[in-house]
């Protein structure tokens, strides 16, 4: 038998083996509902696919909850506090203190993501990998599909959990499409969904000869710089850039050029930075659809919204997507609740809001606008006070410290037994 002819059914179809997926599939087993999950990249790909770092406290917690954090628990690292500096002045930001003793833990996405794949293979069901998803049928009678280059999975529902380029996104009707702020197609309505900044971020890995201590978001009148930890031997590095450059513009001297510049009065905040290892660009935009679900096609993490990377939420989105996605998907078959089901897009979409409302603030924050020097260095001197606020012990450093660090609220509690058949 050919791949093509291979036919399987499932409850829940899962495209995209991401931290959205893979957290979705694992709790989903876990409470005995049938999963199958495809991913178009190999395993070996997915695995070292480097971008988040910084995970939250409720989404550790989850996973903790879940058993599915073992190695992170192990391994990872705890941050409570960043650096902001400002034209050369140092302000630390003691978020773990304001927020009541809550700590980030930094553990690479690719980790998680490693782990979350183990935790699947141990319980006998490995992702497909190398097989993309091609088409989802989640219209009419009869069961969803997911339609695959050698696969079809018949399933009761699909969750798309590939990203904004995936094949589930495009599944969706027009109206719950964002409006495309993109340049050249016109501005995004008033509180329109969709936003698009000025400049872009250079994104790096470099070598660093000792661990990143914590964060540092760096202003400066030359742009912004910032600073992550990773591991004790890699560090990621963001650099503010005009809209639109092309990577190959930045060479490694200038780059070592411009942090050097930006970061000047960082002292032992910023280890030596090495060879670098990694260069993207991040196109500064977020992007939220006006609804997450279609019938039986439900989106989480990136497939529903982007967002930039300031704040550092968009994995940790993804996961609290997956979380109440799983709980609603439990209760469905436990209780046969079908109403909490529906009422996704209106549970996950405040909160999506909210953290892109935040995040906005927080790169406004980080990048001072206007033409002139002279505006510029009033404008800087507006963000030096408005950090000096967030870092003294106040409301508003309490009230950005436990969103930051990701306080609360927390996410569904674990369902551990066995889910039966809804009554018809
Ligand atoms: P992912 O991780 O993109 O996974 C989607 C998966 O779907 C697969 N796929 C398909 N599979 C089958 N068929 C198809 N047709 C498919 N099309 C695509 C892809 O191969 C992929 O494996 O989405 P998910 O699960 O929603 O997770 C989202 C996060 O990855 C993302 O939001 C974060 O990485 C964002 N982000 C950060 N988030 C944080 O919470 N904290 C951070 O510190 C943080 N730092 C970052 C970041 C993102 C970055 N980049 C590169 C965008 C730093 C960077 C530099």
């Amino acid at each position: 038998m050919t791949r093509a002819q291979r036919r399987v059914r499932t409850q829940v179809a899962v495209v995209g083996a991401g931290p959205a997926g893979l957290v979705l599939a694992n709790v989903l087993l876990r409470a005995g509902v049938g999963v199958a999950v495809v991913e178009r990249r190999s395993r070996a790909e997915v695995e070292r696919r480097a971008r988040a770092g910084l995970v939250e406290h409720r989404i550790v917690e989850y996973l903790r909850a879940h058993g599915l954090a073992d190695r992170l628990l192990a391994e990872g690292t705890r941050h409570g506090w960043c650096d902001f500096l400002c034209s050369g002045r140092l302000l630390r930001f003691d978020y773990g203190a304001q927020s009541g003793g809550v700590r980030h833990w930094v553990y690479p996405q690719q980790l998680l993501v490693r782990d979350l794949i183990a935790d699947l293979h141990e319980a006998g069901h490995t992702p497909e990998f190398s097989l993309p998803a091609t088409r989802v049928h989640v219209d009419g009678a009869g069961p969803a599909r997911v339609e695959c280059a050698g696969l079809d999975i018949d399933c009761d529902y699909v969750v798309g959990c590939d990203g904004p380029h995936g094949v589930t996104p495009q599944a969706l009707p027009p109206e719950a499409a964002p409006h495309d702020g993109l340049p050249g197609t016109g501005p995004a309505p008033p509180g329109g969904l969709d936003e698009r900044y000025p400049y872009d971020w250079l994104t790096l890995l470099a070598e660093v000869d000792r661990g990143v201590p914590g964060v540092v978001y760096a202003v400066h009148e030359d742009g912004f710089a910032g600073v992550m930890p990773r591991t004790s031997r890699i560090a990621r590095l963001y650099l503010e850039i005009p809209a639109g450059d092309a990577t190959a513009r930045w060479t490694a001297p200038r780059v070592h050029e411009r942090l050097r510049t930006r970061l000047v009065g960082a002292g032992a905040a910023v280890p030596r930075l090495g060879r670098i290892l990694e260069t993207g660009v991040l196109r500064m935009r977020s992007s939220v659809r006006r609804r997450f679900q279609h019938g039986r096609l439900f989106l989480a993490g990136d497939a529903a919204h982007v967002l930039t990377p300031s704040g550092a939420k968009g994995m940790n989105l993804a996961v609290a997507d997956a979380a109440d996605l799983a709980d609603a998907l439990i209760r469905r078959y436990r209780y046969g609740d079908e109403a909490h089901l529906d009422g996704y897009t209106s549970r996950r979409l405040p909160e999506v809001l909210r953290t892109r409302d935040l995040a906005a603030g927080f790169l406004d924050l980080l990048h001072p606008q206007g033409r002139h020097p002279a505006d510029r260095r009033a404008e800087l001197a507006l963000r030096l006070e408005r950090m000096r606020e967030l870092a003294e012990p106040g409301a508003a450093g309490a009230a950005f410290a436990h969103w930051y660090v990701g306080a609360g609220p927390e996410l569904p509690v674990p369902h551990t037994s066995a889910p039966r058949e809804p009554t018809p």
